[in-house]
């Protein structure tokens, strides 16, 4: 894979959202896909936003995985000014514990799809392994690296011991 040229987006809407969205970060660097990570606020940037958005496509992002917390519109936001797929994912907020940042993202009207995550980390892994699947339909090796790690996951649950 060419590692210059991103293949997914990861963005943010604040720095302090990103010990949850460095995870996206890992797993798509442990699975070597080439991607980007970046703060991207809806509501303190949105000339920002909506440039990434409207640039998505032609700058060959084939993903964009969007985390935010709290009135969390950058998802759909995003969704809304690209035909490149959003996976959406809630930061767990201060107030609410990403409830308010879950039901944000996962409302979305009818005509704008917005794939939503769990709330907070495993939400950012969940959507980057669904974004390495989602390439993984055009590409053989990664789809064989994404068999491998549900291979080595399996074996793992079924060596773990109880602490009995
Ligand atoms: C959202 O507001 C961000 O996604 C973040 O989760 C939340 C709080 O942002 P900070 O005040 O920590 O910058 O836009």
């Amino acid at each position: 894979m060419d590692n210059n040229k991103p293949l997914v987006g990861v963005i943010m809407g604040s720095t302090s959202d990103w010990d949850t969205m460095q995870v996206a970060h890992e797993v798509l660097d442990e699975f070597g896909v080439a991607h980007e990570c970046r703060v991207v606020s809806a509501h303190r940037t949105p000339d920002v936003m909506r440039d990434y958005a409207h640039a998505a496509e032609e700058r060959g992002l084939e993903a964009i995985i969007a985390g935010a917390g709290g009135a969390a519109h950058l998802p759909g936001m995003v969704a809304a000014q690209t035909l490149v797929p959003v996976l959406g994912v809630p930061v767990k907020s201060r107030a609410l514990n990403g409830l308010d940042s879950l039901l944000s993202i996962v409302q979305m009207p009818g005509g704008v799809p917005t794939a939503t995550f769990a709330i907070g980390s495993s939400g950012a892994r969940n959507a980057a392994l669904f974004a390495v699947s989602m390439l993984a339909n055009t590409r053989p090796e990664l789809r064989a690296a994404l068999a491998d790690f549900r291979k080595r996951q399996a074996d793992k649950v079924q060596n773990d011991e109880l602490p009995l």
